[in-house]
């Protein structure tokens, strides 16, 4: 188990670049092979955006450039991962951004608890101005971001009993990410948080050294938490977002027209990551319903209480990421909630 406070990624030279989109000087595609690892599974969505990543960057540069997918965690949980392009050993991964905020404190805006209704306020914030400017801190650690795919809203399982209302929270020992955020909100709400890299959770189910988790519905699917927890809770009650992330060692490398190569790709199997992660979450739901999983809403009332709660915790992470920042997000979700 690492706790937030440890979690410092390594390999933070300072760069010159700034590694935007454009200006490598160079020119041409050169024969290239692209390492790309996530965590989760191949029939999940995210999986499946990656397969269209590579379709499209091996079609784009007319076979040159090959990216060899790697799924499940078999080259690492998402900071290991992270760390491995920094240091260029791998090039590409797609972590969530919560275990990112040892390095960049202020991505821990998007693990503030019910702060979007919908996935489309959450596509405003990431694909407006507070989404790209974070994107900006990122090539100080030796990365460089293309752009923010859906891992989507969390939903509590457990195999204790099914959580309606705040109370229900108490006592139960909780996987969380590797995230103060998450910890502190759910130390809040008198839960037993636990924070664990994604792929030690299903065994930590099975063997009850917790008693349930938090993810999106697809991922529960996926990951056949079903098989280890009874109770699905619809909390909804935080949105998490995907950074895609290259190497800035390798991205420093590729000429322009590459560089075109990776981003357009990303954007592009990005948009249709996130149609498929919306539609694959409707469906997950009736087969986890179908596979026995007992399922419960939670009403507005009870999650106003539960936001209640977490107040305190919120406030003081606003102070620590950013006042303004903070605002600036809450104003970009009201505009794209009232439009
Ligand atoms: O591929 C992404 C996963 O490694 C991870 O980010 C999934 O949301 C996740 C979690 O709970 O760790």
């Amino acid at each position: 188990i690492v706790l937030p406070g440890m979690l410092v990624l390594g390999g933070c030279g300072a760069s010159k670049s700034g590694g935007s989109a454009s200006g490598s000087g160079k020119s041409g595609i050169q024969q290239r092979t692209i390492k790309a690892g996530i965590g989760l599974n191949e029939d999940h969505p995210e999986g499946q955006g990656m397969i269209k990543f590579k379709e499209l960057v091996e079609k784009k540069s007319g076979g040159k450039m090959k990216v060899q997918n790697f799924f499940s965690a078999t080259l690492g949980d998402d900071q290991k991962m992270t760390e491995a392009l920094q240091g260029g050993l791998q090039e590409v991964t797609v972590p969530s951004t919560s275990p990112l905020v040892g390095m960049i404190k202020e991505y821990g805006i998007f693990d503030f608890p019910f702060v979007f209704n919908t996935e489309e306020e959450a596509y405003a914030v990431l694909d407006g101005k507070v989404g790209q400017e974070l994107l900006k801190k990122l090539p100080e650690h030796n990365l460089i971001g293309l752009g923010y795919w859906e891992n989507g809203f969390r939903n509590l399982t457990n195999s204790k009993h099914p959580v309606k209302t705040a109370e229900d929270f108490k006592g139960l020992k909780i996987r969380t990410m590797q995230n103060e955020v998450h910890l502190d909100a759910f130390k809040k709400l008198g839960a037993n948080p636990s924070p664990m890299a994604f792929s030690e959770v299903f065994t930590a189910l099975e063997g009850k050294t917790v008693d349930g988790q938090e993810n999106p519905l697809a991922t529960i699917k996926s990951s056949k938490y079903d098989e280890v927890q009874s109770y699905l809770s619809m909390t909804k009650h935080v949105y998490t977002p995907f950074v895609f992330l290259v190497s800035k060692k390798f991205w420093d490398g590729l000429s322009e027209e590459e560089q075109k190569i990776m981003k357009d790709s990303a954007v592009e199997a990005g948009k249709y990551q996130r149609d498929l992660n919306r539609k694959e979450n409707e469906k997950a739901l009736k087969d986890l319903e179908k596979a026995g999983m007992k399922v419960n809403e939670v009403s507005d009332a009870e999650k106003e209480k539960m936001k209640e709660i977490i107040k305190p915790v919120t406030d003081k992470y606003a102070k620590k990421f950013g006042e303004d920042l903070v605002n600036q997000m809450m104003d970009e979700v009201d505009k794209a909630r009232n439009q």
